[in-house]
């Protein structure tokens, strides 16, 4: 019998959230482990189409998120949550919100996401063709105390994962 937990990630766009967050889905589900991915552009699409990237409207995409994590996470679900989440107060009430709560910092500088740009945003939003854009002209607050860092710089997805893999392990979550 497994219990449910929220592993949330956050970080910049272009970071490996969702790249990481699909690697470790499969190597849980491989375990037999029950999962379920919630991800930023997914809700977007899904729910709220045509929803900003103003603090208020971020606010709402995450407090949605925090309630279906919370909702998955009592029916003994191991939740992937991948969302920018920029701001240390919305995280900081979302974790109280979610019992069990891994907050996993997935840390890139924003040269080389800006680098990778694999959406072709930050070109845009350099020209200023994207108002709010998170690291430029919008805030990104680090985690002060995250559960973990994965630092996507130093490690591939392969040994992130494993990182990971290893903290649920030790602390008896999976
Ligand atoms: C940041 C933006 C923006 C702005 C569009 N700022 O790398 P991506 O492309 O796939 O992840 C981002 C996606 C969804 O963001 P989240 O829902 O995770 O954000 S939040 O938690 O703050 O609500 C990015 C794309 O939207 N995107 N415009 N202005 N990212």
């Amino acid at each position: 019998m497994q219990n449910g937990v929220t592993l949330w990630f956050t970080g910049l766009s272009g970071s490996g959230k969702t790249t990481l967050c699909l690697c470790l889905d499969q190597r849980l589900q491989q375990m037999n482990v029950r999962t379920e991915l919630l991800d930023g552009d997914v809700l977007r699409s899904q729910l709220f189409r045509g929803l900003g990237f103003s603090k208020e409207d971020r606010s709402l995409n995450v407090r949605t998120a925090a309630y279906l994590a919370q909702l998955l996470t009592r029916n003994d679900i191991v939740v992937l949550a991948s969302f920018i989440s920029p701001y240390r107060d919305m995280r900081a009430q979302i974790r109280q919100s979610i019992q069990p709560f891994v907050e996993i910092y997935v840390k890139c500088s924003l040269e080389e996401c800006a680098r990778r740009d694999v959406k072709g945003l930050y070109r845009k939003a350099f020209s200023g063709e994207i108002p709010h854009f998170t690291g430029l002209t919008a805030p990104y607050e680090e985690p002060l105390r995250p559960e973990l860092i994965v630092d996507t710089e130093q490690h591939n997805e392969d040994q992130s994962t494993e990182l990971i893999l290893a903290y649920l392990i030790e602390h008896g979550y999976i």
